[in-house]
């Protein structure tokens, strides 16, 4: 399994976040990535740097407009004052029912908003730099597999799975899982299976390819009328067009077992089979880890080897991308058990 780093994550760090009405520091913070890395290091498991360029493919997944936001937030928050430096941006204001979306205000707050799904995803001075970063290992991680290598796995953050064709939410900012299943297709694959494993649901990734019946999209997350993102990720959304009957959303109450969440994945992964992908993308969530300070499943790591093993017997070429996991001092554990599941059982 060839594994993909990047030392740019570190420069998305922004400080604290909104937790029931306070602010608290950031649970999507470095040290994520940093306990990943050291896991995998303990392993002796060998980390590369992306080496493709995903700009080409950002396009393909998200707005250009969005795109251009992203790019260059920070600055434009800096322009409008310099003392910005050491102050968060968050949106106040949101263009919901009857509002327009469709023009871009001048004012910077006001265009985050028209960008954001929530006030939970902090911008940083190097957000763009990290959230790039990612992308092109997702791309790479691609790459690997029309070279012929069985797996790849991105250890890379902030992640992807709630940032939709033109907006950031959840943490996340550029679809990593997009971008690959849409490099894999540009690769030559005619079709692909993205298989969302995050406790919560990937609002924006099932957004990107709703109307699409080339890239298959399951996930299993908690029930979003309990869970975040709340707003999408209910079982009778089934695709659109074109995409009619290439979207499963598969939701579980909030505290369902790990026994529970295997029978889910047993009907998720009859579902990828059936599709007879080319490809498999993971969206590689570990928050469903008992332990996680934010999300109520009730996996234990031993569950991690588990699924791990049961991937591997899709027989697919699989490029794995991390989602979610809070409870970060475990975290480089948990996804160490998902690659040694997944490359004992070849
Ligand atoms: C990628 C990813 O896992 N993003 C998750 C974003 C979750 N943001 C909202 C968190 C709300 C947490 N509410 C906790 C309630 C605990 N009872
Ligand atoms: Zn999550």
């Amino acid at each position: 399994m060839r594994i993909y780093f990047t030392e740019q994550q570190a420069q998305h760090a922004p400080r604290d976040e909104f937790f029931r009405g306070q602010r608290v520091p950031c649970f999507e913070n470095p040290s994520r990535a940093e306990f990943v890395r050291a896991a995998l290091l303990a392993r002796g498991l060998a980390l590369h740097a992306p080496e493709a360029d995903s700009t080409p493919l950002l396009a393909q997944v998200h707005a250009p407009r969005y795109l251009d936001f992203l790019r260059t937030a920070w600055d434009q928050w800096l322009a409008r004052d310099p003392a910005n430096a050491e102050v968060q941006p968050f949106p106040s204001v949101w263009p919901v029912r009857t509002l327009r979306g469709d023009v871009e205000p001048a004012d910077f707050v006001a265009r985050l908003g028209l960008y954001s799904m929530d006030n939970g995803s902090p911008l940083a001075a190097g957000t763009w730099a990290a959230a790039k970063a990612g992308a092109d290992a997702a791309a790479s991680a691609a790459q690997a597999l029309g070279r012929g290598e069985r797996a790849a796995f991105c250890a890379t953050r902030p992640p992807g799975h709630h940032a939709g064709p033109d907006f950031m939410g959840g943490y996340c900012f550029i679809n990593n899982a997009a971008v690959a299943a849409q490099a894999l297709r540009a690769g030559g694959a005619a079709r692909v299976a993205v298989l969302d494993v995050d406790y919560h649901h990937g609002n924006g990734t099932q957004a990107i390819f709703y109307q699409r019946a080339d890239v298959l999209f399951v996930s299993l997350h908690g029930d979003p009328r309990t869970e975040y993102p709340f707003y999408l990720g209910h079982a009778d959304e089934t695709g659109a067009g074109e995409g009619i009957g290439f979207n499963l959303n598969l939701p579980l109450p909030a505290g369902s077992s790990a026994a529970q969440w295997f029978d889910a994945l047993e009907v998720a992964c009859t579902r990828v089979a059936r599709h007879r992908p080319d490809a498999l993308v993971v969206s590689l969530g570990l928050d469903t880890y008992a332990g996680d300070p934010i999300s109520r499943f009730q996996l234990q790591p031993a569950d991690f080897t588990r699924l791990g093993r049961r991937l591997a017997r899709l027989g697919l070429p699989t490029a794995f991308i991390l989602e979610g996991g809070y409870a970060a001092a475990e975290l480089g554990e948990n996804a160490v058990r998902v690659i040694q599941g997944f490359n004992d059982e070849e």
